[in-house]
């Protein structure tokens, strides 16, 4: 089984539903479990600041697909959502990135893995960091030490909802 961490955000639409309806075709697939997701976070938009504020988590799951199966199967996710790609870094219904894989480096053409931007971005840490209490790893322990320097107040995250909001039940196929 593969140790993967997701951050999904959101800020279009119904951003509630949104995060629901990605995180049930997740837990819908047998080859992922789920096992922890985040508090949902508001976030001001970064990189292209002229939108409106994102809905932000961070997924734990454990997984048999290899990471450019796990790569397919985020993009496939954004497209039953009917994600549509104006710009980059535009406002989306859903965007799904893989943050970790085990402790891999990873560099394809399609895949780069730690997320390259991760280390930069409170709205992906901050739910990052409240899902690994105990940090395992360098990369882990590298979001750990990022975050306490930052004022997350100032990066413009702030709780929306605590954990307990996002418990979605498994649906039987
Ligand atoms: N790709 C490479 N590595 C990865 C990875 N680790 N996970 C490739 C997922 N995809 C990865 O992504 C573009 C390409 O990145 C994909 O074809 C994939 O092969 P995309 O989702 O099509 O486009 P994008 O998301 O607009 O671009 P990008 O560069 O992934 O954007 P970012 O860096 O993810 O930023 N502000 C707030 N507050 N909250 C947000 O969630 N998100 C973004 C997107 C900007 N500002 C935000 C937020
Ligand atoms: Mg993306």
């Amino acid at each position: 089984m593969n140790d993967v961490y997701l951050s999904i955000g959101t800020n279009m639409g119904d951003r509630l539903e949104n995060l629901q309806h990605a995180v049930e075709l997740l837990k819908n697939k047998e080859e992922v479990k789920v096992v922890s997701i985040s508090s949902i976070y508001e976030t001001a938009a970064v990189g292209y600041t002229d939108q409106a504020d994102f809905l932000n988590i961070a997924v734990h799951i454990n997984t048999s697909y290899s990471s450019s199966e796990m790569l397919k199967v985020c993009q496939w996710i954004e497209s039953e959502l009917g994600r549509v790609r104006e710009f980059r870094w535009g406002p989306r219904i859903i965007d799904l990135d893989i943050l970790l894989y085990n402790h891999e480096n990873i560099e394809t053409d399609s895949l780069i893995v730690p997320h390259p931007r991760m280390y930069e971005r409170a709205f992906v840490l901050v739910p990052l960091i409240e899902i690994t209490p105990a940090p395992v790893g360098k990369q882990l322990q590298r979001a750990h030490d990022i975050i306490q320097q930052m004022d997350c107040e100032e990066e413009g995250v702030t709780l929306w909802q605590a954990s307990a909001g996002l418990k979605i039940t498994q649906s039987v196929n």
